[in-house]
């Protein structure tokens, strides 16, 4: 079950649909020793591209999820679906309208058990996510600890997400979201983009996703796999 398999993974690398690649560089990121690959981003994801990417990441045996953000881009065949429940958006569409019109339109087509709600807490107000989901990022640490309290102790979501996505986010509050949860998987994700980088965050977070750098510095980005599996927490 992917659900009790994901509570061991320490690193995932997101792959973005919407940018191209090379079957070089693609089978570097699948046999990087990496526990997942999440196929999502905020911009120009269609169908053709999830699809195309799906497809290529099936040559390897990495466990590859779906997360999420356009409805037009849900297709079958991934090992899990993530689904994104902004929980400091200001547009109720990410907190729950979108997910309604999804399963209103492919609810009886999904096996339940492959879909994971996030509890997301986006917190990089320059990012394309924060932008498109009008989240609310003038968030102090006690306000971020109170939304990890509510997405896991009342919303009872299986991942809480701190997402500083294209920033580094700051260590104390990883910390303190990660004293906080009881029972949620932390992901954290944003800026990291060296091997040191991905060691401090993965001290908090059970989780650590590594993004963009795959696309900047190939060989960095792939030193953050072991680095993250040396951390004893
Ligand atoms: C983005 O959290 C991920 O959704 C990773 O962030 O791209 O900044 O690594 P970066």
């Amino acid at each position: 079950m992917i659900q009790q398999e994901m509570k061991t993974w320490k690193h995932v690398f997101k792959v973005d649909p919407a940018r191209s690649f090379t079957e070089e560089w693609l089978a570097d990121i699948c046999e990087s020793g990496t526990d997942a690959i999440i196929v999502g981003g905020s911009d120009g994801i269609t169908i053709d591209n999830v699809t195309e990417c799906l497809a290529a990441i099936r040559r390897y045996s990495v466990p590859c999820v779906l997360e999420v953000t356009e409805l037009e881009a849900l297709t079958p065949g991934f090992d899990a679906y993530f689904i994104p429940v902004v929980l400091n958006s200001h547009n109720p569409a990410f907190i729950s309208g979108l997910h309604q019109q999804a399963l209103k339109a492919h609810g009886q087509l999904l096996d339940m058990a492959d879909v994971i709600g996030e509890g997301y807490c986006i917190l990089n107000r320059d990012s394309s996510a924060a932008v498109r989901t009008n989240s609310d990022t003038a968030l102090d640490i006690d306000d971020v600890e109170a939304y990890a309290r509510f997405s896991d102790q009342v919303l009872r979501m299986p991942v809480f997400y701190l997402e500083y996505s294209g920033r580094y986010g700051d260590p104390k509050v990883v910390k303190k979201v990660s004293e906080t949860l009881e029972n949620a998987q932390l992901f954290y994700g944003g800026g990291i983009k060296t091997a040191d980088d991905a060691k401090e965050m993965a001290k908090y977070a059970d989780t650590v996703v590594v993004g963009n750098a795959i696309y900047e510095d190939k060989k960095a980005a792939l030193a953050t796999v072991q680095a993250v599996k040396e951390v004893k927490v």
